[in-house]
């Protein structure tokens, strides 16, 4: 049984959902971040660091079970940017992962890892990742290096390819992509909860009746509670642009459009 996890990135919109959600779970929690944070609560410790410290994050991860790593730069950024934040931080938590012999890694994968694919297909964990960005890039990444440390070191590893996390949905885009807090939380429980996953690639989203992603997270027992349409009649639906936007046309939205090359 998992019961010491440490979560990076704790101080982002996620991180403070689960720190609150998962509060008693646990016999321990460790939130780890750069940013400051509440101070810790019983049952919880408080780490200010940046994951490109390597022997910091060798560290932080001592006597842990299993982690949960959220840390990134969560949109499109320069290339060199996100080669920092995103893939160097990620590589640093799994060879970390590995030496302190932690079992299991959650990562925190996006849907942008397919944001290419037209909106209305069905897309599950086996099609072909289509990325829309270099962030969507870096998390199919983290993917593949889940899939080498798991293949090759034994490490348990969860993708959780997360949806649009937000207390309500608020855009069209949003009534398929939306996942709740309450879901999220049982999401992230149930990745570090289910026996045998091995690894595992699955969508973060709700119970969304127009939801574009299989429901892969069945197998963690992942069961979502919330709809994104018991919002839809207080979303409205712009006409459509003409000539017509890829962002109106495909999953990954705005960001198929974001360019921080020009
Ligand atoms: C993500 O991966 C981003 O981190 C978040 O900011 C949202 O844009 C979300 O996807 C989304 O697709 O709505």
């Amino acid at each position: 049984m998992i019961d010491r996890v440490l979560i990076t990135g704790a101080a982002g919109n996620i991180g403070r959902a689960l720190r609150a959600g998962l509060r008693g779970r646990y016999a321990l929690v460790r939130l780890l971040d750069v940013a400051p944070q509440e101070p810790a609560e019983p049952g919880e410790e408080v780490v200010t660091l940046d994951l490109n410290d390597r022997r910091g994050t060798q560290a932080a991860m001592k006597g842990v079970a299993a982690v949960v790593h959220l840390a990134a730069i969560p949109r499109e950024a320069p290339f060199d940017d996100i080669v920092e934040g995103n893939v160097k931080t990620t590589y640093s938590v799994f060879e970390a992962a590995r030496r302190a012999g932690v079992r299991r890694v959650v990562f925190a994968s996006s849907n942008h890892v397919v944001g290419f694919y037209e909106r209305g297909e069905t897309v599950g964990a086996d099609d072909p990742v289509r990325p829309d960005t270099f962030y969507g890039v870096s998390k199919a990444f983290g993917e593949a290096l889940g899939r080498l440390y798991a293949d090759k070191h034994g490490l348990e590893v969860v993708c959780l390819r997360i949806g649009s996390f937000a207390e309500r949905p608020t855009t069209p885009r949003q009534l398929s992509t939306w996942l709740s807090p309450r879901d999220c939380i049982q999401l992230v429980g149930c990745s570090i909860d289910a026996a045998d996953v091995g690894f595992a690639i699955v969508y973060g989203v709700s119970a969304n009746t127009r939801r574009w992603w299989r429901d892969d997270a069945a197998r963690l027992g992942y069961r979502p509670q919330d709809d994104a349409e018991t919002y839809a009649a207080e979303i409205d639906e712009p006409a459509p642009r003409t000539p017509p936007n890829r962002a109106d046309l495909l999953q990954g939205g705005s960001f198929v459009e974001a360019d921080p090359t020009r």
